[in-house]
């Protein structure tokens, strides 16, 4: 089963489709984050699924008012996304808005130092909103690992676990995969790599080693 997700953090559109369209035989989806929509718009993503037919993320992270993402997140669906991630922190009602119109992931806790500051302390509230509301699954940070097993520890079986933070941040694909995560969310160490086929080759069979 396929579990690296390529987080494609490009401006460029050539470039975007030229990595996915190398990469997506290794691939289970594509996230697509604010670079990639800044700089080649949002037709990117339907561009993207009919060049890959990947399914593609759309990381957001919507923290709005339940009218503002419901306004912003029906256009990105409509432009093709199959998921959209969505800060819990805002509140039921701002990620339930996000829900009701598609497949949503929330976040739960973020990979980067900064995290622990205000993330880190509220991720319990975050896992309790998560199983009550039931999305498709949640972030938690690939830098780590113990914190992805406190989290799936908590969390509703069922409910999938997806990791950013390894390779350029430091997380390992074996330690957090054996922490419980569903996929491995991979930017820097594929697209800003020499041969980004090559990388995520070597990614996947790491992955395939441990599953
Ligand atoms: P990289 O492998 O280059 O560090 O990229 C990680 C990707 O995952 C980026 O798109 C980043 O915005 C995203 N991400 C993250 O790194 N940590 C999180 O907690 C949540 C994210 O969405």
């Amino acid at each position: 089963m396929k579990k690296l997700i390529l987080a494609l953090d490009v401006y460029d559109r050539k470039r975007a489709l030229e990595i996915a369209e190398c990469t997506a035989e290794y691939l289970w989806a594509i996230k697509v984050n604010w670079p990639l929509i800044i700089g080649s718009g949002l037709g990117i993503i339907t561009e993207l699924k009919q060049v890959t037919g990947l399914p593609i993320i759309a990381d957001l992270k919507l923290a709005d008012i339940p009218n503002t993402n419901r306004l912003i997140a029906s256009k990105v669906f409509e432009a093709g996304a199959d998921y959209v991630i969505a800060h819990g922190f805002v509140g039921k009602d701002s990620v339930k808005a996000v829900m009701e119109l598609g497949n949503t992931i929330i976040v739960v806790e973020m990979s980067h130092p900064g995290a622990r500051e205000f993330i880190q302390p509220a991720t319990d509230k975050l896992i309790e909103l998560a199983n009550k509301l039931e999305p498709f699954g949640v972030i938690a940070p690939a830098t780590r690992p113990e914190r992805v097993s406190y989290i799936r520890s908590k969390l509703k079986p069922g409910l999938k676990i997806l990791t950013p933070g390894v390779g350029a941040q430091g997380g390992k694909v074996r330690e957090v995969l054996k922490a419980g995560a569903d996929y491995i969310i991979v930017g820097r160490s594929i697209y800003a790599s020499e041969n980004p086929r090559e990388s995520a080759r070597r990614i996947f069979e790491e992955i395939k080693e441990v599953v």
